[in-house]
Formats: C-alpha cells, sequence, structure tokens
C-alpha cells in the first residue's frame, strides 16, 4: 500500500497558503436532509429553487443578497441604533461614510437596491427614452421599463460568450452607444446605466479605462452616467489586479476613483457593503438630490431613513469601511476562485474568467441534450439541490421573462446556473462539497431530463414559477 503525504492547498497549487482574515465567534448550525426528504421538498417547491423552505437547504448559495456575516462591531453597531423618525444620528453617520468612501455629494437610504432603482428610474426616466446599460439585472430592467424607458445592451459582444477570457468583460461597447446616440439623439437617452462587476455575465468587471472613456462620451453629449454600486468594491478588485497602473492602488482609492468618473449611483447595500438589509442612492447635483429626496417620502421614508431602522443605517456605515479593506476582498474573490479553479480542473463548464461574487455553471454546455425552452439552469439547479441540499439560482430562459410588446420568451445566450458565494459565511470545506456535489451531478447528466413551466407570474416571474419534470 503506498502513502501519500497529504497536502494542504497552498503546497498543492505550489504557494503558501492563505486564510480568511477574521475568525468565528458565532455559529449557525445548520441541518442535513435525506435524499427522500430533499426529494419530497423539490416537489412541493415545483422544482423552483426560491420556493424552497431554507430548513431544507444545507449550503445556501442561492445568492450573495443579504446573507453576508455581520463583524462584531457591526453587531455593536445594532445596539447604537438612534430610532428617532427624523435626522437620526446613524443617518450621519452613513451619509459621512458614502463620502469617505464612495465620494457623491449626497446620499437617500433605500431600504434595499430595488428600492433605489425606482426612485432614479421615476425620476431620470422620460417615457420612451432609451436606457443603455452593460447588460440587464432584472429588477434595474423592470423598473426602467415601469418607468417608459426602453433599455438596450451596450455591453461588449464577448460578455454574452461564457468561454471568452477578456479581462473585462462587464466594459460598455463604447462603439454600440455612439451609435445608439447617432442614431436616437441625445436627448432619446435617459442616461447610462453602467454596473461595476456585471451579476448576468458572470460577475465581470469594468475597466477603469472604460469609465473614463465614457465620461468623455457622456460630456460630449450631455448626457448623465449612472453607476449600479451594487458589486463596486469586488469591481475595485479587478481594476486593481488587471490594469496597468492599479496594482499598487488601494482598494479604497480605485473604487473612489472609479464613482469619480460617474454622476451618481444607486446601491443594494445587501452585497458588498456587508448588510443583511439596506440600500441607498447618491448622486452629485443638488437638483437632482432634491427630487429624489422628495419621492424617497413617497415610497420608503423620510430621507433620513428610507425605510431603514437606525440600527440597519449604523452596521451598514461599518460595513462599508470593512469592505474596502484589501484583506476582506483578496479573501472574498480567493474563495469564490477557489472554487472555480478546482471545477475549471475538472472539465465542468462554468463561465470564464471567474468573477466577483459567484461561480455560473453553463447550462448549456453541461445538458447539450437540452433546449433552451427545457430549462436546462433550472434542471440543474434542482438536480444539485436534490444531490446533496446546495441551493443555486437559475439565470437563463427563466430569469430573462417575455418580451412585453411580442409576449414570447427572451431567449438570452447565456443560460447559468449560478453558485452564489455568500461573504464571510463558509469556509473551504463547504466549497470542497460544492466542488463534488457539481462533479457527481455532472457525470450523471447523460440521463437527466429537462423541464416544463406549468405556473407563470407576470412580473420576475423566476420567483414563484413552478415547473414539472418532462417524462423521457
Ligand atoms: C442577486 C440579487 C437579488 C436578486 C434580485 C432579483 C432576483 C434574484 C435575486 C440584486 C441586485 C443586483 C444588482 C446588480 C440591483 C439589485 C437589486 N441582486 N443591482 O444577485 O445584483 O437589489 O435585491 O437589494 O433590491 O441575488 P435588491
Amino acid at each position: 500500500m503506498t502513502h501519500e503525504t497529504p497536502k494542504t492547498m497552498g503546497q498543492q497549487f505550489g504557494r503558501r497558503s492563505w486564510a480568511e482574515p477574521w475568525k468565528i465567534k458565532m455559529v449557525e448550525r445548520l441541518r442535513m436532509t435525506t435524499r427522500e426528504e430533499r426529494d419530497k421538498a423539490l416537489i412541493e417547491a415545483g422544482l423552483n429553487t426560491f420556493l424552497l423552505k431554507s430548513d431544507d437547504v444545507y449550503i445556501d448559495l442561492l445568492t450573495d443578497s443579504g446573507t453576508s456575516a455581520m463583524s462584531d462591531e457591526q453587531w455593536a453597531g445594532m445596539m447604537l441604533g438612534d430610532e428617532a423618525y427624523a435626522g437620526s444620528r446613524n443617518f450621519y453617520h452613513l451619509e459621512a461614510a458614502l463620502q469617505k468612501y464612495y465620494g457623491y455629494k449626497y446620499i437617500v437610504p433605500t431600504h434595499q437596491g430595488r428600492g433605489a432603482e425606482h426612485l432614479i428610474s421615476q425620476i431620470a426616466i422620460k417615457k420612451g427614452q432609451f436606457v443603455p446599460g452593460n447588460m440587464y439585472f432584472t429588477t434595474t430592467r423592470l423598473h426602467q421599463e415601469l418607468a417608459g424607458g426602453i433599455f438596450v445592451d451596450v455591453i461588449l459582444d464577448k460578455a454574452h460568450d461564457p468561454n471568452s477570457l477578456h479581462p473585462f468583460k462587464g466594459n460598455i461597447d463604447v462603439a454600440k452607444l455612439e451609435a445608439l446616440i447617432a442614431r436616437e439623439g441625445a436627448s432619446k437617452i435617459a442616461y447610462v446605466s453602467l454596473a461595476g462587476t456585471v451579476n448576468m455575465a458572470g460577475g465581470q468587471p469594468v475597466s477603469m479605462a472604460n469609465v473614463k472613456e465614457l465620461r468623455a462620451l457622456c460630456d460630449k453629449h450631455g448626457i448623465k452616467l449612472y453607476l449600479d454600486a451594487t458589486r463596486m468594491v469586488e469591481n475595485a478588485f479587478f481594476i486593481q489586479e488587471r490594469e496597468e497602473g492599479y496594482a499598487k492602488k488601494t482598494i479604497a482609492e480605485i473604487l473612489k476613483e472609479f464613482c469619480g468618473f460617474t454622476d451618481g449611483a444607486w446601491m443594494s447595500a445587501k452585497k458588498d457593503n456587508l448588510v443583511n438589509i439596506g440600500g441607498w442612492l447618491a448622486v452629485n447635483d443638488w437638483t437632482m438630490f432634491e427630487e429624489l429626496r422628495n419621492l424617497v417620502v413617497v415610497y420608503e421614508g423620510l430621507h433620513t431613513y428610507g425605510g431603514l431602522a437606525g440600527r440597519d443605517m449604523e452596521a451598514m456605515a461599518i460595513g462599508i469601511a470593512e469592505s474596502v479593506e484589501d484583506a476582506h476582498i483578496k479573501s472574498r474573490i480567493g474563495q469564490v476562485r477557489y472554487l472555480g479553479d478546482l471545477l475549471t480542473d475538472w472539465g465542468i463548464p462554468i463561465v470564464q474568467p471567474v468573477g466577483g461574487h459567484a461561480i455560473f455553471l453553463n447550462a448549456r454546455e453541461f445538458y447539450p441534450h437540452l433546449k433552451q425552452i427545457e430549462f436546462p439552469a433550472q434542471t440543474l439547479a434542482a438536480e444539485l439541490y436534490l444531490d446533496s441540499g446546495i441551493r443555486s439560482m437559475e439565470r437563463g430562459i427563466a430569469s430573462a421573462g417575455r418580451d412585453a410588446k411580442t409576449g414570447d420568451h427572451y431567449y438570452p445566450k447565456l443560460e447559468l446556473t449560478r453558485l452564489t458565494i455568500p461573504r464571510r459565511v463558509y469556509t473551504q470545506a463547504h466549497m470542497d462539497v460544492v466542488a463534488e456535489s457539481v462533479k457527481a451531478v455532472f457525470d450523471a447528466r447523460g440521463a437527466t431530463r429537462g423541464l416544463k413551466m406549468i405556473y407563470e407570474p407576470k412580473y420576475l416571474r423566476f420567483f414563484q414559477a413552478r415547473f414539472e419534470r418532462l417524462i423521457a
């Protein structure tokens, strides 16, 4: 019998190991389930992972939204909530943190990202105007459409190719944007909607060079440039790593420089900002701020709380400062990459290069025998849950919805199943369990059949849609 010397992960990769820049003070126990229990739970959920009870989930990779572990300092901050209706001290802490790290002048808190999207869309879009953006995000596009806008995807073509290794696949194709402006005229453009690390493209970053070029183009035509800053801190990491001249700058410096090229931003603080609930809007223009501040009281709450408790704003202010620490972001993205490296090495098709917040399994290549209308990504999410109790999220045809005019399904090029990694929550051992489960489902792929949708809600259908297995 041969004995192999066990090796640490670092040794296997020929480098020194690194570890998370935190230690665990409190744990939340997880429940393991049997395959029979999961089979029953999955059928009850209409084969939709959004409809599973979290008690039936072992490792929850549905989303990185609101699922972060807060630090002891954030929890301490929760005790310092000033729950005054107006002028809460915590609002001023939040305002100061946003001014310091993102650099915008005026701040409006909201209950979460879509609250902010609603307000900015209502104010900045006139009916019939175009909203060019770097790929759609579900809630962002819906609010733009509800405000009468027409979303136009102007991201690089390469972003739609899961195998392209372009380092900044989130970039806007400036030629596409110029063509739109030339065709429609600048007055028909509501604003340019730029997202840092593009979620639906696989968490792909935007370069500093791209935002500079966009600034110049927008200035030339008098068009506003607004940023979806939801995962902009993660975007800053990729600039530091990949863009010339940024290796020695800190994440905080890069973040502020990037935001400085934009007119304002909206945010789902449930991601980068390390809180379980919250969002914000920030702009530099006083008139725009006045309008936002006025509308927030209609839909969210007074402009110094925007639907949040004082304690939520305090946790956010502290989370913002923690989120821009270089050690934090290195380990956060390092963990995502670790899982991606395992899967890549095993020949499992994933979106390359690995992005900031998740691994996106390429369900088209995973199940080449399934048609897109048989919901390959939804099928893969169901199979993964059944195998091991891991919950992932469909990001393909079900998420894309239907064309509002023709009523036809959108058939997105990307048909993906997302394994989203919450921040500071799971360990390397959890990632190993996830990788092995994906491999087991991959090895059994030939026998897997697709799904049909048997219930379809009108808005954001993927949340509550129900499916049935197709019988061979
Ligand atoms: C994610 C989410 C949460 C989500 C939203 C819709 C469907 C499924 C899951 C939310 C984002 C986001 C970006 C780039 C705005 C929002 C909305 N992402 N922009 O990825 O990723 O923020 O959820 O706080 O309202 O799981 P909100």
